[in-house]
């Protein structure tokens, strides 16, 4: 008999990845999707199946983390093996303008969730994962943060993935869910959202070097991340679902980097080198050099004159915009995951290079097909956040 997998947050970059993993292994995988008035299924669409065909092995129900009935329907029709609960608004600084929609998605969607499981009789059945977060860590009072590290969100989006965590724990103790936490530093991926900051900055490099876009605005770009690959954390998502005990575990790379260092390591993917000066608000990015062997290789010979015009003329490439700034700041984050290798067996594939090296191909590829686009009369637009 397959197992049964109930996936909220499907059409996100975790869930997709996650959906399509569970597949290859034999799961029937349901998915909670959003009811928006455009279809919003792209990250999943190569997975997607005929209502009409019978037997199918991917599911998707309407549904929202908000609605504590449509919550308790799905997971009675499903009937799930393990859920796994990634939906979340999940974007920091947008939590900022919508704390309370953030807090009843991200806080009380984890117990409506919890307290359906319960109610329907599901208890020893089914096994739940809690999609929490570094941003737990905020104001870090430890470096690394492990396991054991005090919390201090600095953020509505991370105060309501706190209340989500420890109802998790909570439930686990109270009424012996198999309840975990992962506690994810930040992912990444081809599929990653575009206005976090990795894709943010891959976008753009791919944009600039094509000429289809001047300049790259950013926020705080000394802040810290400990960056993994979003294919490599889902695993992990997987393994603790199937460990006999329900608990917590962080899920990182040990490696941080700054946001600034993470732009230059972009550009030089496909052979710019940036350069930074100035401070703060006056910070800017200069292209110095080109590896023009590289530059060629990555984004073709027909754009290399355009790139050194570029550099003599105009080479301010990136330049600080303070709206992006977040009124609290998470300044530093990189995680122990000893306790995820040793008990899940768990490690990662991709290192920063490999991460950076896969979301900059696609990039550059979906940056050419635009330029296609364009070339061929149609109109193409750009978001700038
Ligand atoms: P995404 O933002 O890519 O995906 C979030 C998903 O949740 C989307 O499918 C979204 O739907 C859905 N969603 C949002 N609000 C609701 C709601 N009210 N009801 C139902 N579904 C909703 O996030 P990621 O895939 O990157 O992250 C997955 C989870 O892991 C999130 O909970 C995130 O907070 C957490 N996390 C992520 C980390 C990362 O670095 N990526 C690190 C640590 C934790 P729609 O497509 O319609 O917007
Ligand atoms: P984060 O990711 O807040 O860590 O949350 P994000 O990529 O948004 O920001 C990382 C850091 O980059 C700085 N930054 C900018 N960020 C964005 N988005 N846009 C900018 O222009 C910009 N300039 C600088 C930010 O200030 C921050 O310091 C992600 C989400 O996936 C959460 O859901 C998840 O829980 C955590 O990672 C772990």
């Amino acid at each position: 008999m397959s197992k049964t997998a109930l996936i909220t947050g499907v059409t996100g970059q975790d869930g997709a990845y996650l959906a399509e993993y569970l597949l290859k292994k034999g799961y029937v995988v349901h998915g909670i999707k959003r009811r928006s008035s455009l279809f919003n299924t792209e990250r999943v669409d190569h997975l997607y199946q005929d209502p009409h065909v019978d037997k199918r092995d991917f599911i998707l129900h309407y549904g929202d983390l908000t609605d504590s009935m449509n919550v308790t329907k799905v997971i009675q029709e499903c009937q799930p093996d393990e859920i796994y609960n990634l939906a979340a608004m999940s974007h920091v600084k947008v939590s900022f303008d919508t704390p309370e929609y953030t807090a009843n998605a991200d806080g009380i969607g984890t117990l409506r969730i919890l307290e359906a499981v319960r109610l329907l009789g599901l208890t020893p059945k089914t096994r739940i994962y809690q999609a929490s977060t570094s941003e737990l860590y905020g104001l870090v009072q430890e470096v690394p943060q492990t396991e054991k590290t005090p919390f201090y969100p600095r953020s509505p989006y991370g105060v309501a993935k706190l209340y989500a965590y420890w109802i998790t724990v909570n439930y686990r103790e109270a009424y012996g869910l198999h309840a975990s936490n992962g506690i994810l530093f930040n992912h990444e991926s081809p599929i990653r959202g575009e206005t976090f900051v990795t894709r943010k900055i891959s976008r753009a490099m791919a944009r600039i070097a094509l000429g289809m876009q001047d300049c790259l605005y950013m926020g705080n770009i000394s802040s810290r991340r400990d960056w993994g690959h979003a294919k490599d954390y889902i695993k992990a998502m997987y393994l603790i679902l199937q460990q006999d005990k329900p608990d917590d575990y962080v899920i990182a790379t040990g490696v941080t980097t700054s946001i600034r260092e993470f732009i230059q390591k972009t550009f030089a993917a496909a052979g710019m080198e940036i350069m930074f000066s100035g401070e703060k608000e006056d910070e800017i990015g200069r292209i110095v050099n080109i590896d023009e062997a590289l530059f060629n290789e990555k984004i073709g010979k027909d754009y290399i004159d355009a790139i050194k015009a570029r550099m003599k003329n105009n080479p301010v490439m990136v330049k600080v915009d303070r709206n992006y700034y977040r009124p609290t700041e998470v300044d530093l984050l990189i995680g122990d995951s000893t306790k995820a290798r040793t008990k899940l067996g768990w490690i990662p594939k991709y290192d920063l290079k490999g991460l950076i090296e896969d979301m900059t191909t696609s990039d550059i590829h979906l940056m050419k097909k635009e330029t296609h686009i364009k070339n061929g009369g149609f109109r193409t637009f750009n978001y700038f956040e």
